[in-house]
Order: structure tokens, then C-alpha cells, then sequence
């Protein structure tokens, strides 16, 4: 049985979470239009008769936003790609390539490990897809080319059997029924900042940041609860929203994809705290 590492990088956005659900078949992690969506190195394994694949989920390399934030995650990219199998190198065909891509491609270039580059959201039309022929140009570049669509999952199959040419042979780190390393608190985190993402506009900062604090399994129903964390004053009427509309919005819909993921009736409380030293404190 085969069984090997396989990181996900790119920069913010190009949609390294979606493929990680798609590839997994379970949302694992969450997915937003908002740029540094993730901050943790999140692991999605995938079982099946070849062998197993843990894939890595990595933040987007984001070089403007200048911030403590930013480099710790730009560090967890760099860690990220240390002692792995296999690199996807994932592109949005959509955007301008700027001084993000240039860095990634520098990153890349510099690693041994064998990169996949892969040319996502083909299910745009193509007139969208302008920078498509600029990435296919690189391919030499690459031990492979292949587009796909994360969110539509074409081409998926195609993607998964290159990654296999590069794992070796091996014992299975994670267990049969185990599809991630993350627990039930984060992965509620999760997603419900994916929430918070969505439902906040770009007054939000994205360092929003959120906690769960207890899950209780009751008889019938789940009861979490969770903190919304923000290291300024100022956001959190924001946050709470004109009669609590905003907060109230972020626990329905969080709530819904809980209950659905859990097969479960859930009990959602959140609470809106100011606390300006988390980034600090993040790991
Ligand atoms: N049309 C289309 N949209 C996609 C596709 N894959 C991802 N997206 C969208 O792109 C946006 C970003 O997706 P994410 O998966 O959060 O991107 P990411 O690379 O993980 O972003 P960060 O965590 O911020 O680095 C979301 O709105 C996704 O729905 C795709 O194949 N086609
Ligand atoms: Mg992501």
C-alpha cells in the first residue's frame, strides 16, 4: 500500500480549502472569498484502494498585508512543504499574476520535491480565464499540468492519479475512519468564521478570530458554545449588527451547517469579545 504526504499550496483565494473538501469528499476546512481564509496547517486524508494521501491544506500567500499574521502563516507555508511527497501548486487563471505568484514560483523553484501545477475553476467561462495560457507556458517547469475544478470537482480523478505516481510505498498514518487531524472544537472554529467571512463585508478585518469553548452532547441536541474574537474595539458593533441582525445571521446560518455536518439538532450561543493581544498569541 502506498501512503505519503501531499502539501496544497498557492496564493490567497486560488481555492486550496475547496479541493481539499472535494479531494476529501467532507468539508474540511473552511472556504471564503475573503483573502487568508486559512491559518492553520489542516490535514485532509484520503483512503482509498492505492493507498492513503494526507493532504495538506496551507494559508495563501498574501504579500501586502504586511502583519504579524501574515508572516506567521507565510511561515507555516514554508514548514508546510519540508519532508513531503509531492507539491500541488494550485493557480486561479482569473487574477493578475503579481508579486505573489512571483514569490511562490521562487519558493517552488528552490524545493526538490516534485510540483504539480494545477489550473483551477475551470468551470468559468473562458473569456474569464484570461491567464490560463501564462500559466500553461510555465509547464516545463513542472512534473505535470492538469485543470481542474475544485468546486465543481472536474478533473479530480485525473489530479489524484498524478499525485499517486508520487507516493511511495508506506504504512497508513491516519486510520481508516480518520479523515483529518483536527478536532471537533476547531473544526466548529472553523466553521463558523467561514460564517463571519461571508456574512461580514470588507468593513471586517480578517483577523477575526473565533473560539469554541464547550460542546456539550445533550439527549437531543448539541450545545456550543463560542466566542467571536477581535483585537478592536470598533468592530464589534459591527459584529454584533443593528439589534444584534449580524451575530444573529452568522449563528443561524453556522448553525444550519452544524446540524446538517452532525446529523444533529445544535444549540449555537455565541458571544463577541475584544481581545487585541490574539495575534500575538496565535500559533
Ligand atoms: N468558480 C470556481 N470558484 C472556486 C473554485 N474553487 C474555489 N473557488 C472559490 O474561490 C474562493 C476561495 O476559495 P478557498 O478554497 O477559500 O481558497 P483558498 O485558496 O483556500 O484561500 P485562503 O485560505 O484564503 O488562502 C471561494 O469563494 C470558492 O468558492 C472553482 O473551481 N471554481
Ligand atoms: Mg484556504
Amino acid at each position: 500500500m502506498k501512503s505519503g504526504f501531499v502539501a496544497i499550496v498557492g496564493r490567497s483565494n486560488v481555492g486550496k480549502s475547496t479541493l481539499l473538501n472535494t479531494l476529501v469528499g467532507t468539508k474540511i476546512a473552511a472556504v471564503s472569498i475573503k483573502a487568508q481564509t486559512t491559518r492553520h496547517i489542516i490535514h485532509g486524508v484520503l483512503h482509498d484502494e492505492r493507498g492513503q494521501v494526507v493532504f495538506v491544506d496551507t494559508p495563501g500567500i498574501m504579500k501586502q498585508a504586511k502583519s504579524l499574521l501574515t508572516s506567521k502563516l507565510t511561515q507555516k507555508i514554508k514548514d508546510a512543504i519540508e519532508g513531503i511527497d509531492c507539491i500541488i501548486y494550485l493557480v486561479d487563471p482569473t487574477r493578475e499574476i503579481g508579486d505573489e505568484e512571483k514569490w511562490m514560483l521562487a519558493l517552488l523553484k528552490k524545493v526538490e520535491t516534485p510540483v504539480i501545477l494545477v489550473i483551477n475553476k475551470l468551470d468559468l467561462p473562458k473569456q474569464d480565464r484570461a491567464y490560463q495560457e501564462w500559466y500553461e507556458d510555465l509547464r516545463k517547469q513542472f512534473s505535470a499540468i492538469v485543470h481542474i475544478s475544485a468546486l465543481k470537482s472536474q478533473h479530480v480523478k485525473t489530479l489524484l492519479d498524478e499525485v499517486f505516481k508520487h507516493i511511495p510505498e508506506g504504512e497508513p498514518l491516519y486510520d481508516k475512519k480518520q479523515k483529518t487531524n483536527v478536532d471537533a472544537k476547531f473544526w466548529m472554529a472553523e466553521m463558523i468564521r467561514e460564517k463571519v467571512f461571508n456574512t461580514m463585508g470588507e468593513e471586517i478585518p480578517y483577523t477575526t478570530h473565533v473560539v469554541v469553548d464547550s460542546i456539550e452532547e445533550k439527549k437531543d441536541i448539541t450545545v456550543v458554545k463560542a466566542r467571536l474574537i477581535t483585537n478592536d474595539e470598533h468592530y464589534k458593533p459591527m459584529l454584533i449588527g443593528h439589534r444584534g441582525q449580524r451575530i444573529k445571521e452568522i449563528g443561524q446560518t453556522a448553525r444550519k451547517e452544524l446540524a446538517t455536518a452532525l446529523n444533529r439538532k445544535v444549540y449555537l450561543e455565541l458571544e463577541v469579545e475584544v481581545n487585541p493581544h490574539w495575534v500575538e498569541q496565535f500559533e
